[in-house]
């Protein structure tokens, strides 16, 4: 095989390099043309030295090979927004896990086998090519990866719309997983460099910092003085899929310019002063979410959300006014009519007062004619109802930092409450938590979510459930002032990467039963599997694709992991951040329970136990220690459970370290059941669920988030559904602090099985004490994993005598692909673009 010889020295690959003459195919897609021009790029954009042609310089050629034709495309469609000049979206997100583009690219402009055949001719393996691209992990978790789905199904549905973020240089952390538990590192993806960003020199902006608001004879105000940093533009291009249209995501990178480096103080051997700030413009975008433990780490955070979002409003500003300059009259009313901006949670939301001030203090406006401008343009997407996820700035910092939005946002309470007074004096008692400043003595704040509802024309939450809660609960006291402002918009996920390229066996497989590709682009289309979900050739076909996407898992967990898994037991997935309303504590809880039973049972009771193998991943927040213990807790049980030679051909459990993009693309094909088992009412939708769902895996979950629609799409009979609902969840909190909590045997059974230290001498009362207790600060069960924790073992059973019924089981499965067709992101931008930000399509011809 080719791939083996390359890998032992990389010299067969450069021997077929010579026969393949170099010659620039930028269009190409016939594999002959395509390796040429890989060649070319071999050849004349060298980054490494000549003498090598192994998979990773393979990588880079052939990324470079095929910006070529992305560049062709995206000029095209730079030029067909500039002809038509139709609205346009601009996508404000200080998030994007973008992952691995070259798989991704290739399939979306329909060149994946002329790419594949083309590196065979060099002497290289696709699949092992791929693998050389570092993850572009610029978030954290769904909200970030739901930013990348949006910008795949923007650039399909050939909608005019943009994303902005920022080039962090290290980007989400890279887990290691160590007998101390997790350990992070810093991931740079930008080490040798990102063949997908192209910088545009001539795309940049001053923003400022600090300084202070000079007040001009006219009345006028100006924001003077302070630091100066320059923005400058990367823009990564974005390919819809069968389609010329290709978006762009621009993200900026601060720095300082040349004259602020002082070279007579350099010359006089003061290096660190001479170049202050320049790296203090490095610090900018240095990495994504910078600890706020500490004060600068705060001032740091919301530099980053102030860079993102006045360098975003200033090139939106400056494309506005190209298109109107030569014109002979146009308003600034307009704007609205040309410009939607959407904040991507509450992170982006000083791009209320900046567009305010631009508008005024740079464009001459006046208040009413700015308020009436940004409220038109702005809407605002919550993500959450976790009081600790609602961002509050210190009033202080942000008077030091941004002096004149200081002054804006107080103008905006202050009529905020004038406007509540004169037309609602009803809600004069609800003010003080409906208006934007908290005045506290102690620490004024500023709170983002109500500036964001206040000047938003639409808000909305991202699946049912929980826009029902934004209106009954976070949001209510709005809601007589706006009957009509918010809204939900069920989140979703790409069809591409997440089946037809990361699950191409099981793609075929539909496609062939419904004797169509549409689907990939209409993914409703997959409810035609229903009539067939009980034909015996089907389920053979399906499921001999899950044994093959279970034997790839089983080989990387092999090679990640060191532990052997059995492809025949039931793959049991939670993959997604730590968090302890995620509640993979009861997912591990659940695991000892089962452990302790199999120890109990004799060996012919064993046998007629469902294999199962747990596996669980995700990256705990570095600060946040019940989530890193509970990692460690994992990883402790699997040590001892997979080494126990009486029971460890019926239970395994896996940590999988270093989640991310690419390793749930190879997760989900292979898993079987999916635990989404947050505390109802906390998970607002959660977009994994989605995937494993979309790729046959059934699910145990909680009526939380869009689970609720999921079972709804795929019905309850094929859900595992367990546990409190939302509703109920206050009053068995209030019952638990009143001493009223009567704890299921098993659940004491597993933390007693902890505690008796058969997982090692590693301090767990820590997390235990959470559990325990009827209230009190990090006690009294806050998640109600005890309330939950029967109903959820129940389920579990339902599931192990599920899984021996392999036709039912497999029916379930067809079910649950034919049943996500809701959950493609192309119909969430749909629903977008008509309902909040009024756009429409502008296709490439
Ligand atoms: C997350 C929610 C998820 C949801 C994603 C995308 C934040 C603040 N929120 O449930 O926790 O799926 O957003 O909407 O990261």
């Amino acid at each position: 095989m080719a791939a083996t010889t390359v890998r032992a020295n990389g010299t067969s690959a450069t021997a077929k390099l010579e026969k393949i003459p170099p010659a620039a195919h930028p269009l190409a897609d016939e594999p002959a043309e395509v390796a040429a021009n890989i060649n070319y790029h071999a050849k004349y954009s060298p980054h490494f030295s000549p003498f090598k042609f192994e998979p990773e310089q393979a990588y880079y050629a052939s990324a470079e090979s095929v910006l070529d034709r992305l560049v062709q495309q995206w000029n095209e469609t730079y030029l067909q927004f500039h002809k038509d000049d139709p609205k346009q979206t601009y996508y404000l997100s200080m998030e994007y896990l973008q992952g691995r583009a070259l798989i991704n690219a290739i399939g979306n402009l329909n060149v994946h086998n002329a790419y594949a055949d083309a590196l065979n001719k060099l002497g290289h393996d696709l699949e092992e090519v791929v693998e050389q691209e570092k993850d572009a992990a610029l978030g954290n978790g769904g909200l970030g990866r739901l930013a990348s789905c949006f910008l795949d199904s923007m650039a399909t549905l050939n909608l005019p719309a943009w994303g902005y973020g920022l080039r962090y240089k290290y980007g989400l952390f890279k887990q290691l997983i160590t007998k101390m538990g997790q350990e992070e590192i810093a991931e740079d993806w930008l080490e040798k460099f990102s063949p997908w960003e192209v910088v545009r020199h001539d795309v940049v902006f001053p923003v400022r910092f600090f300084g202070r608001v000079k007040l001009n004879p006219n009345g006028s105000r100006k924001w003077v003085e302070g630091e100066v940093f320059q923005a400058l533009a990367y823009d990564v291009p974005i390919p819809g899929y069968k389609t010329k249209n290709t978006i762009s995501l621009r993200l900026w990178e601060a720095k300082a310019s040349s004259g602020d480096f002082n070279l007579f103080q350099f010359n006089d051997g003061q290096y660190e002063s001479a170049a202050q700030l320049h790296s203090r413009a490095q610090q900018i975008c240095a990495v994504l979410y910078p600890g706020d433990a500490t004060e600068s780490g705060k001032l740091l955070r919301l530099k980053q959300q102030f860079f993102l979002c006045s360098a975003s409003l200033q090139d939106i500003i400056h494309r506005f006014k190209e298109r109107k300059d030569g014109k002979d009259s146009w308003q600034w009313s307009e704007f609205p009519s040309k410009v939607a901006v959407q904040l991507n949670d509450t992170h982006p939301t000083l791009a209320i007062p900046e567009l305010m001030r631009l508008l005024m203090d740079d464009e001459g406006l006046g208040w009413d004619e700015a308020w009436d401008v940004t409220t038109r343009t702005i809407a605002y997407t919550n993500h959450t109802v976790l009081p600790e996820a609602l961002e509050k700035w210190s009033q202080v910092v942000m008077w030091k930092l941004l002096p004149r939005h200081m002054e804006i946002i107080e103008e905006i309470d202050k009529r905020f409450i004038a406007m509540i007074r004169a037309t609602q004096p009803d809600l004069e008692s609800k003010l003080p938590n409906m208006r934007i400043l908290d005045n506290n003595p102690q620490k004024p704040v500023v709170r983002m979510a109500n500036l964001c509802v206040v000047s938003a024309h639409t808000v909305n939450g991202v699946a049912q459930l929980h826009s029902d809660i934004l209106k009954s609960e976070l949001f209510a006291d709005y809601v007589s002032v706006w009957p009509s402002k918010l809204q939900n918009k069920t989140n979703g996920i790409t069809p591409r990467r997440w089946l037809r390229f990361c699950n191409p066996e099981l793609s075929n497989i539909i496609t062939k039963w419904l004797k169509t590709e549409q689907w990939v682009t209409n993914l409703d289309l997959l409810v035609g599997l229903r009539q067939c979900a009980d034909n015996a050739d089907l389920q053979a076909e399906w499921a001999s694709a899950k044994m093959a996407n279970k034997q790839r898992l089983a080989q990387y967990i092999l090679r990640v992991t060191g532990v052997s898994i059995d492809p025949n037991s039931l793959f049991d997935i939670q993959v997604k951040r730590i968090h302890e309303y995620k509640r993979q504590l009861m997912n591990i809880l659940g695991a000892i329970y089962r452990y302790k039973k199999l120890k109990e049972m004799s060996p012919d009771e064993r046998k007629n136990i469902t294999p199962r193998t747990i596996m669980i991943g995700g990256k705990a927040f570095a600060t946040y220690t019940n989530a890193k213990r509970i990692v460690k807790l994992v990883n402790d049980v699997g040590d001892v459970v997979n080494t126990d030679p009486e029971v460890n051909s019926y239970l395994k459990v896996v940590f999988i370290p270093n989640y991310n993009v690419s390793v749930a693309e190879m997760l989900i094909p292979g898993s079987e059941l999916s635990q989404h088992i947050s505390t109802a009412g906390m998970e607002a939708s959660g977009t994994s669920n989605m995937k494993f769902s979309l790729n046959g895996c059934l699910i145990i979950g909680t009526l939380d988030g869009a689970n609720v629609e999921i079972r709804e799409e795929i019905g309850e009979e094929n859900f595992f559904l367990f546990g409190a609902t939302a509703d109920q969840v206050p009053r068995l909190r209030k019952e638990r602090e009143n001493g009223l909590f009567k704890p299921d045997p098993r659940f004491e059974e597993a933390k007693q099985f902890i505690r008796s230290g058969a997982f090692g001498s590693y301090d767990y009362n820590p997390l235990l004490e959470s559990l325990e207790g009827n209230s009190g600060y990090g006690r009294g069960d806050y998640f109600l994993v005890g309330h939950d924790f029967p109903s959820y073992m129940d389920a579990q059973e339902r599931v192990d005598a599920a899984y021996k019924d392999t036709k039912k089981w497999l029916k379930m499965s067809i079910l649950s692909t034919a049943g996500s067709g809701k959950f493609s992101s192309d119909r969430t931008i749909s629903q977008y673009a008509k309902e909040i930000w009024n756009i429409e399509e502008c296709r490439v011809p």
